[in-house]
């Protein structure tokens, strides 16, 4: 009787992961010293993007046209995060203005 409730505990836990392994995590993009990752994302209309700091350094998201912004330059400090919603489909390509060479696209469908 031990074998078979190991079993059955094992193939609870496998179940349990492949769930959490299969649910949808939110759309992001993770900010490293110096780039977006990943470099081109593309979400459903509506969905909410957010960028997370990861790196030692403080960074920005700005989009072309100032369709978006996270703010002044260095807006995201280390550790900080920023969100924004993208309403209608499009190609929306932004950078950062404190580290201009750090560019990135969100492909809205
Ligand atoms: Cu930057």
């Amino acid at each position: 009787m031990g074998a078979m409730r190991a079993f059955l505990a094992v193939s609870l836990l496998l179940f349990a992961s492949g769930c959490l392994q299969s649910q949808p995590s939110p759309p992001g993009v993770v900010i490293k010293d110096y780039i977006f990752e990943p470099g081109e994302l593309t979400v459903a209309a509506g969905a909410r993007v957010t960028w997370s700091n990861e790196g030692p350094s403080e960074h920005d998201v700005e989009g072309l046209g100032g369709l978006f912004s996270s703010g002044p330059p260095g807006s995201i400090g280390r550790g900080q995060e920023w969100s924004h919603t993208f309403a209608a489909p499009g190609s929306h390509v932004y950078y950062c203005k404190l580290h201009p060479w750090m560019a990135g696209r969100v492909v809205v469908r």
